[in-house]
């Protein structure tokens, strides 16, 4: 018995195959697809196989008609013999074209699959955005414009984010957002009047040179003149020579007496002086971040003040890196409000919010100009965070 592989693009061609090649005695075992191995085989279409037999003395049915055709004519046989060989190697040809033709339109076909996946992938990138996320887009890069710390951009639209819903518009998000901001800003808290015993006292500090001075002379304006209070000043800044002469021409103006300590251990005593007043508020010298020692004597000042309030008093155009030094070096105080001046010197906003979420201590007064008594507000949220969310030009 004699056992053939045929393969063909489907039965039908395989079978014809078996028949060419073996005749009609053949008997087929086994039929079954199977892939070609390969590469790029893989994507073409499975071919059958067929497993055929034969009775051995038959031979194949080409072998068969050889012998016979040489029987009959030994000379035309061999002439014949060329042209099959010649015939096999024609068609063995044909049959490569054929194969790398195939292997050609299959690599287009690929090539075009991946052209096309590509466009596909950058057709989803350029997507025009949903109204929500473009809006929130746009407000999260004015938030950075405006020096925002990136983590609390992440923190302000992933809380926006989980609020609206994926369709909301532009203003609906903005109206949140302006929740969000206003909301982590918190409320102001200003300075308490205590209405009965001693007098409420207050202690300004902060770095060198960003108003403590001036802010100091304001809100004693707006308590004398405004709200009638009985105001006592006392400075603690003797190291600079125009330091106590600075603070005289307010109080001398304004009508309120001041009074100036050398040392910590004086405070104590002038503030004593004042039990007459509704309020005291004590200047103090600018300190350079750098200085400990100078740390060290604010920390025994402020504790033997006993004061009721403290404020840390920051210009809005200091940078966040040094801000976040100087919130480090006044991290002793264990509670403070923030004051933030020159708010007029500068259109960027961020660092308030910033320095808010740092120290998660309440703002409370912000200055936008020299002019004493006019240029101080209590801090105003809602314009804050109008412009955080707004374009710097
Ligand atoms: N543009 C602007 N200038 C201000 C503001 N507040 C204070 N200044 C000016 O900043 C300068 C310093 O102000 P001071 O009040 O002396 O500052 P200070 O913190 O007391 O300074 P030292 O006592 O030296 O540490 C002065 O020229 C003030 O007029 C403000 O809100 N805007
Ligand atoms: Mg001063």
């Amino acid at each position: 018995m004699k056992i053939r592989r045929y393969l063909g693009k489907d039965t039908q061609e395989a079978l014809l195959k078996v028949k060419m090649d073996l005749g009609n005695d053949a008997v087929i075992l086994n039929t079954r697809k199977v892939r070609q191995k390969g590469f790029l085989k893989l994507f073409s279409k499975p071919m059958t196989e067929v497993l055929a037999a034969v009775d051995e003395e038959y031979g194949s049915r080409k072998e068969r008609e050889a012998v016979k055709r040489e029987e009959k004519s030994p000379d035309l046989n061999k002439e014949n013999q060329i042209k099959i060989q010649l015939d096999d190697k024609e068609q063995k040809i044909a049959e490569l074209e054929n194969k790398v033709s195939n292997m050609e339109s299959l690599l287009q076909k690929i090539y075009a699959q991946f052209q096309s996946n590509g466009q596909k992938t950058a057709a989803a990138v350029e997507q025009p955005a949903k109204p929500f996320s473009k809006g929130l887009q746009v407000f999260s890069s004015n938030l950075l414009k405006n020096e925002v710390e990136a983590e609390i951009v992440k923190r302000i639209i992933d809380t926006v984010s989980e609020k609206i819903g994926e369709n909301a518009g532009v203003n609906d998000a903005a109206s949140v957002l302006y929740n969000v901001i206003s909301g982590m800003l918190g409320k102001p808290s200003t300075i308490q009047i205590k209405e009965e015993g001693r007098p409420t006292v207050v202690i300004f500090l902060g770095p060198t040179g960003v108003g403590k001075t001036t802010t100091l002379a304001k809100i004693a304006a707006n308590y004398a003149l405004n709200q009638k209070k009985s105001v006592g000043l006392i400075t603690a800044d003797t190291y600079r020579i125009a330091a106590v002469e600075q603070l005289k021409t307010y109080a001398e103006i304004l009508g309120m007496p001041v009074s100036v300590i050398y040392s910590p251990a004086e405070i104590k005593e002038a503030v004593n002086a004042y039990s007459d007043k509704d309020v005291v508020l004590i200047d103090t010298a600018g300190r350079s971040y750098k200085n400990k020692t100078q740390f060290e004597e604010l920390k025994s000042l402020v504790l033997a003040s006993e004061a009721d309030e403290v404020y840390l008093v920051l210009s809005a155009t200091t940078s966040m890196r040094t801000c976040r030094e100087l919130l480090n070096n006044y991290g002793f105080l264990e509670n403070y409000k923030l004051i933030f001046t020159k708010l007029d010197e500068t259109p960027i906003n961020g660092i308030i919010l910033n320095a808010k979420l740092l120290t998660n201590k309440s703002l409370s007064y912000m200055t936008y100009g020299q002019s004493v008594p006019d240029d101080i507000e209590i801090a105003n949220i809602d314009k804050v965070t109008k412009n955080l969310l707004g374009s710097i030009g």
